[in-house]
């Protein structure tokens, strides 16, 4: 008889104090014998026990009562905001100590790698929506310090729809599917969400974020990440500076275009879950570099915008962000529930050199996020999932509890004690124990918002000035779309009359895709605060002019494109292809770290002009163009021919242009891109210039052909073949 392990091996290959942490909890089935819960050797689990063999089943039968019941209990609730996630495992480095401004152990020992488990996600669709929906992403980092847990629980975009956590409930309920219909699903293009945008000026800035391409990401992979609030560094003279986190991706920011993202939303809805699994099983490890602002105290009052408002940036023109460490993930979970969905975030999580400020929204989530775990997981114990627990031990007087797990030793569980010696002891703070920072307060209470918070538009402005054309065309595109949904009128009319206040082209623009006029009067918004002493209500937004007319970190134009690491290429190909033309491609983008998938009109192997058998990755009915970054047609008269009589060949192609990707085709493949919708639009000879420009690359010309495509694809996209719509894909 085989014994039952009950330890068990991981073949994952990163190690590190979590990944050790987690070890004695995991289980592999592999040549292990089937027991209950309760340890009994099972004999069969196929059968129910019965009254004879038609007969009733017994009640008796444990082992069948035992499977349904733990079947009955598997769902957990779903997070009430960010439902949808991706989760992975990874290590933080130091780049140089920040000893200058922050205590904090992490930020000051370069030598240390600290694990993290991060989780990217959507925000409002549930947890089986798709990854493509326009939506902020939330970007969610646990480290596990040697002082601790410090989460940076932060989104993809650096500001936030409202300044005061007391609206977030009536955000995320506006967001959320209506509540008569439970429609639309992972949509903000209804008229509950635009109803409120736009009776809360405040939104405008993150608004325009929320339009423009961030919220469509190409992947996980290509996506800044910010801390959003202004938070603190105390150093170990107590001194404290204001500090903004930033993650900055290695392999630049970049995104889908809105029909690419609708159209992979039902080819593949697991998009983003699936690009960070293969990328991380490939080994091609996504990583970030962590940014900080730095701003001295003495200056808190510098800028013409209030730090503690959430709705504004730094621009980094203004204080510049220095990269302090690396990030990089490279190790996917091994099981999803108990590590991805099991993770709790908070905000709260700090350790010590870094604290909170008196961010209003900030604030209310340091209440939010214990308080969601505690429904969602299930009681008080949730720290002690493994995944959620530090690497350092846990001693205090915390006890019981619905699942505790941990079997405290003693008598006493309470403070001062005598009978246990005081322990756990208590630690002094030149020792490293936590101090809050002792920010002085002299105040009245009160129900009220400051006045520095009531500039609404500037940043907006900022933002849409600081954009490309065809982030700024995107942008209008998208209002149009979302407003194009909201069926009452007159809450696309009130939108108007807010973006008429952030540049008046715009709302012209919108609205002349929407049918209407920008209204001349702006409505006012109906049930804000009422002023008690006469100070101007919130929403009766202020003027500022903004130091910097643009800033070039706000635009994707201005990101890194300079490779194509595991980005993915298609080679359309059918039998009587030529195996040189597609394989000196196929080595040509894999040197590059190009992922590349042969796509033919059947699966099965191709049988290549010289007889040679190529192997087929995906077929027309499981592939599509915008699952791929790139598409290449080899040359094979026979191949070539097939491919052209082929619709969704064609289609393919025709897709990936309108998508403005890097096409490529041997010149024995010319006559299918005549094929298409595009041809007109093929440059008659091909050059470095042309290839920047246009995308396209065709010819016979080996070595030259691989690496101007290699560029091209690196350019991420050819934007300037949107206008005027060609294709009708
Ligand atoms: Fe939040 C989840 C990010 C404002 C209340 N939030 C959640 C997650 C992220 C953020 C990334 C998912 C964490 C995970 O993967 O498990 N939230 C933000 C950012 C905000 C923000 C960047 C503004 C700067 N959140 C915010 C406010 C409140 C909440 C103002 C409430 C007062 N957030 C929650 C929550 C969630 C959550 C209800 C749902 C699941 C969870 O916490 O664990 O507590």
């Amino acid at each position: 008889m085989k014994k039952n392990k009950t330890e068990d091996h991981t073949t994952k290959p990163v190690d590190n104090k979590k990944v050790q942490s987690l070890q004695p909890h995991t289980a592999d089935a592999t040549d292990q014998q089937m027991t209950t819960d309760h340890g009994l050797l099972i004999n069969d689990d196929q059968n129910s026990l019965k009254a004879g063999e038609r007969g009733a089943t017994l009640l008796e039968d444990f082992i069948l009562r035992e499977k349904l019941t733990h079947f009955d209990h598997e769902r957990i609730p779903e997070r009430v905001v960010h439902a949808r996630g991706s989760g992975a495992h990874g290590v933080f480095k130091l780049y140089k100590p920040l000893n200058k401004v922050t205590k904090a152990g992490f930020l000051n020992d370069t030598e240390v790698e600290t694990p993290v488990f991060v989780r990217f996600s959507t925000v409002a669709g549930s947890k089986g929506s798709t990854d493509l929906a326009r939506d902020v992403r939330g970007f969610a980092v646990k480290f596990y310090t040697e002082q601790g847990n410090f989460d940076l629980v932060g989104n993809n975009m650096p500001v936030f729809f409202i300044q005061d956590a007391m609206k977030f409930p009536d955000l995320v309920h506006a967001v959320k599917p209506e509540p008569d219909n439970e429609i639309p699903q992972a949509a903000s293009a209804h008229d509950t969400f635009w109803d409120f945008i736009s009776l809360m000026p405040e939104s405008t800035h993150m608004i325009m974020w929320l339009m423009s391409d961030r919220a469509i990401p190409r992947s996980y992979r290509m996506m800044e990440g910010f801390g959003v609030h202004t938070f603190r560094f105390i150093n170990e003279k107590g001194v404290a500076s204001f500090v903004k986190f930033h993650w900055k991706p290695l392999l630049g920011v970049h995104s889908v275009a809105w029909d690419e993202a609708q159209n992979i939303s039902g080819k593949d809805p697991d998009f983003h879950r699936r690009d960070l699994w293969e990328a991380i099983e490939s080994g091609a490890f996504p990583e970030w570099e962590l940014g900080v602002q730095i701003v001295p105290e003495e200056d808190e009052f510098k800028f013409g915008f209030d730090l503690l408002d959430p709705t504004k940036i730094i621009p980094e023109e203004l204080v510049p962000v220095e990269r302090i460490g690396k990030m990089t993930l490279n190790r996917n979970p091994d099981n999803f529930f108990a590590e991805t969905e099991q993770v709790a975030f908070h905000v709260g999580n700090i350790v010590p050199g870094i604290d909170f400020t008196n961010d209003p929204l900030l604030q209310g989530r340091l209440f939010s996020y214990t308080d969601t775990q505690l429904i969602r997981l299930g009681g008080p114990n949730f720290h002690e999932i493994p995944i959620n627990r530090p690497i350092v031990p846990i001693y205090n007087n915390q006890r019981d509890g619905f699942m505790r797990q941990q079997i405290n030793k003693g008598k006493t569980s309470y403070g001062p004690n005598a009978l246990g010696n005081n322990d756990p002891q208590q630690v002094r703070e030149a020792d490293g124990g936590f101090t809050s920072y002792q920010e002085r307060v002299d105040a009245k209470k009160i129900r009220n918002r400051s006045k520095s918070f009531f500039d609404h538009f500037s940043q907006a402005r900022l933002f849409f000035n600081s954009q490309s054309e065809p982030e700024k065309n995107h942008i209008i595109d998208a209002f149009s779309f979302e407003l194009g949904k909201v069926k009452t009128i007159a809450i696309r009319e009130r939108m108007l009359g807010i973006l008429s206040l952030v540049d008046p082209a715009i709302a012209a623009e919108v609205a002349f895709q929407l049918g209407l006029k920008v209204p001349k009067k702006i409505e006012q918004p109906i049930n804000r605060s009422i002023p008690a002493d006469g100070v101007v209500a919130d929403y009766q937004p202020i003027e500022v002019e903004s130091p910097i007319a643009r800033s070039e970190a706000l635009s994707m134009e201005n990101t890194v494109k300079d490779g194509i690491v595991s980005r993915k290429i298609a080679i359309l190909a059918a039998d009587g292809v030529d195996a040189k033309s597609l394989n000196s491609m196929k080595e040509a983008l894999e040197d590059a770290g190009g992922v590349v998938h042969i796509i033919a009109p059947k699966l099965g192997v191709l049988l290549a002009s010289d007889n040679s058998q190529i192997p087929v990755d995906e077929s027309f009915l499981t592939a599509a163009s915008v699952l791929y970054d790139a598409v290449y047609v080899p040359g094979g008269t026979n191949s070539v021919a097939t491919l052209e009589a082929e619709a969704n060949a064609v289609h393919f192609l025709n897709e990936a242009f309108k998508h403005c990707k890097a096409i490529a085709a041997d010149e024995q493949a010319l006559q299918i891109l005549e094929a298409t919708y595009f041809s007109q639009k093929i440059p008659d000879e091909f050059s470095e210039e042309t290839v920047l420009s246009e995308g396209i690359v065709y010819g016979n010309k080996g070595f030259r052909l691989a690496a101007l495509f290699i560029k091209a694809i690196a350019q991420h996209r050819f934007w300037n073949r949107e206008k005027p719509r060609l294709v009708p894909a």
